[in-house]
């Protein structure tokens, strides 16, 4: 029978209690976080919404997988079988398992990019373009114009512009251009995802030029959900088929498995072809640890192992997970609250900019928005705006970049209905006194990813 509601399929076995403040406890452990959500001590909040990254909740068959972690140095067991769940998956030959998503995105900037490259993607991630210039190379973003109109309704923003793409390696030469970073569900454009036929194209298009395709399938499973309800010619394919037609359009991809892949913590680059292998193997066991493990214990390569086969088993369980998402999406969009459009698939994104137009960029309305909502509520949200875009490198000057976001991510099967209601509401409430909302001020800036650790405070009137 076909389940009409996005209902999860599953139930509670464990829970884990969470505090209830006061608004008197909040104020002071914001302002002792700098109003820096990434600051504040997880006791002091209500209801996380900082990130979907490893917060995850596991299955009971997850956890008993850890008890068959098989912690050899080398030639685990638990590797072999992480491998065959990627290869039967993902369809990636070649694992190599790292501690978590950055960790593969060093490996492969290292081996692929040469000082004075050009690395064209769909949107920065700022891990990813961090390791992209730690290696000597340049982001270049060649998304869809679309991915910057938080109210375009476009089904998929997370699409490459081909002809941004044949500008840049028309400009550069395909010599310098050694792949193409391709998120397949863009976080920073609010979780958005790439058509199949974008991926085909790009696919194609590389090829044709000898560039590799490299996708960042950190949340593809969402993408194929996506894909699913809004491409033509998929609606009757499942989940598990739809996500490996996207990884046939690569030459491999780096993974936080701390996403779509239901553990708290791992991840992985996996390639097609063996010399490649060779070559990120080298550094691995420099950077991260012996090519058996990478920087995982056995047990966690079995929990992912589980994870990997189960976030696809049935098409039920994103079905729920991007449910839920588009749920808050909703409540948010009915009572008039700005948010990109359409509700992307792990977070809702708040347009800040729009919400606190009282506020000029340079004065973090993001920023200040998260810390206002955590305020009013213990809820925890995260900035995507001007303080994650951080400085040119060349310049030193603040990048301005067009979306000003807080993002209100959610973890998956963790939260219940009623506490998405409760997030809803306080911030509608937020919205409602919107003009109270002061702008913020760095009072300590970090060289490096400079919003996970900044300081701020609000500016005097
Ligand atoms: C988030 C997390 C991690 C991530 C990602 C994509 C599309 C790679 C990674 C890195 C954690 C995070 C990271 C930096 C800034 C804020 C938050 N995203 N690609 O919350 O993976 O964290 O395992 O090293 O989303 O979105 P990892």
């Amino acid at each position: 029978m076909k389940r009409r509601s996005w209902a999860e399929p599953w139930k509670i076995k464990m829970i884990e209690p969470i505090a209830m403040s006061t608004r008197e406890q909040r104020e002071a452990a914001i302002r002792e976080a700098g109003y820096n959500t990434f600051l504040l001590r997880s006791e002091d909040v209500y209801i996380d919404l900082l990130t979907d990254s490893g917060t995850t909740a596991m299955s009971d068959r997850q956890w008993s997988a850890l008890m068959l972690g098989d912690e050899a140095y080398a030639g685990s067991r638990s590797y072999y079988k992480l491998a065959d769940a990627v290869h039967d998956v993902y369809g990636y030959e070649e694992l190599i398992p790292t501690h978590q998503g950055r960790g593969a995105e060093h490996l492969l900037s290292q081996i692929l990019i040469e000082p004075g490259d050009v690395i064209p993607g769909n949107m920065y991630f700022t891990t990813t373009r961090f390791h992209q210039e730690y290696a000597g190379g340049t982001f270049v973003d060649v998304i869809v114009d679309e991915a910057h109109v938080p109210e375009s309704d476009y089904p998929f923003k997370g699409n490459i512009d081909l002809d941004k793409l044949r500008a840049v390696v028309n400009e550069h030469g395909a010599d310098r251009v050694p792949y193409v970073s391709f998120e397949t569900n863009v976080n920073m454009a609010g979780g958005q995802p790439a058509s199949m036929a974008n991926l085909r194209e790009v696919y194609e298009y590389c090829r044709a030029n000898g560039i590799y395709v490299m996708l960042d399938a950190t949340r593809a499973l969402e993408t194929a959900f996506f894909i699913q309800q809004r491409e033509a010619g998929y609606e009757d394919k499942s989940i598990a088929e739809i996500l490996r037609e996207i990884c046939t359009y690569s030459d491999g991809a780096t993974m936080s498995s701390k996403k779509d892949n239901l553990v708290n913590i791992g991840g992985f680059l996996a390639v097609r072809d063996p010399d490649l292998a060779r070559q990120a193997r080298s550094l691995l066991v420099a950077f991260e640890g012996l090519h058996t493990y990478g920087g995982m214990s056995g047990r966690d390569m079995e929990a992912l192992a589980v994870g990997i086969r189960e976030m696809v088993a049935t098409d039920d369980h994103v079905r729920s997970r991007v449910g839920q998402v588009q749920y808050l999406g909703r409540l948010l969009d009915e009572a008039g609250v700005p948010i990109v459009h359409p509700t992307g698939g792990h977070g809702v994104f708040i347009d800040a900019s729009k919400l606190l137009d009282h506020l000029p960029q340079d004065h973090l309305p993001a920023q200040a928005l998260a810390a206002a909502i955590y305020l009013d509520s213990g809820v925890r949200g995260m900035e995507r705006g001007i303080v994650s875009a951080g400085r040119d490198p060349e310049t030193g000057k603040n990048r301005h970049p067009k979306l000003e976001l807080v993002r209100l991510t959610i973890p998956r099967r963790v939260y219940t209905q009623s506490h998405m209601d409760v997030t809803a509401e306080s911030v509608i409430q937020v919205a409602e006194e919107r003009d109270t909302v002061k702008g913020l001020e760095f009072t300590y800036e970090p060289e490096q990813l400079r919003f996970f650790q900044s300081r701020f405070r609000p500016i005097p009137d």
